[in-house]
């Protein structure tokens, strides 16, 4: 068995390499921005994006795929339930719903703030962002509200894949006024695996 990580840290890439280390599986990490140049990558990713996993030299791309199968090709770590069980329908749910009501328009403020060359960003769509992104962390806090962890109160992949997107969103301040969610931030950072890091990822 052998796997192959295409990372660059604080990226979504961070997301798998949590995921890896909760499983002890060892991996090789190919690191970096140069990474985004490499033939490797482009071989994995139709656009070159990250992270990018080669599974005993199969190639997958998005972090939620790869985190997913990560998780249910070791079932006997715990961290999801199998296909077909309710656990399973909501971790499914609160994939989507962090990718589509949350992540999306992080990532589109992301784009227009540091990645998109300067002559190309539109300061003018942050607000509309935040506004947006806001009404889907505010239905995570009310889902948090009185349980530790999204999917049966126990910590899974699920976490893992959602709690990226909260920490990021309290980086750029969107969660001042969403206490549970910010709590679960802490939990998840506090947990001795979490590669999301307070000096990078703090308030
Ligand atoms: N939905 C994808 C996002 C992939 C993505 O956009 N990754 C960023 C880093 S977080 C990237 O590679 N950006 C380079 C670019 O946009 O060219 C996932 O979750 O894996």
């Amino acid at each position: 068995m052998s796997i192959t990580l295409y990372e660059l840290q604080p990226t979504r890439s961070t997301r798998v390499r949590w995921i890896l280390l909760e499983l002890g599986l060892p991996y090789e990490s190919i690191e970096g921005p140069d990474v985004f140049a490499m033939p490797e990558l482009a071989a994995i990713h139709p656009l070159s994006k990250l992270p990018a996993l080669r599974d005993d030299g199969r190639p997958l791309f998005e972090s939620a795929a790869i985190c997913t199968w990560l998780a249910d090709s070791h079932p006997e770590a715990g961290l999801i339930a199998p296909s077909g069980a309710w656990a399973r329908a909501l971790h499914d749910q609160w994939v989507a719903f962090t990718l589509s009501e949350i992540e999306a328009f992080l990532w589109h403020t992301a784009r227009n703030l540091f990645v998109l060359p300067e002559e190309e960003r539109v300061p003018a769509v942050y607000p509309q962002n935040e506004a947006a992104a806001k009404r889907g962390l505010a239905a995570l806090d009310a889902h948090l509200r009185d349980r530790e962890w999204l999917v049966e109160d126990r910590f899974s992949v699920t976490d893992i894949f959602v709690g990226y997107a909260a920490c990021w969103a309290r980086w750029l301040g969107m969660t001042a006024d969403l206490p549970h969610l910010v709590a679960y931030t802490e939990r998840l950072q506090a947990r001795p695996l979490c590669t999301y890091r307070p000096d990078v990822f703090g308030p």
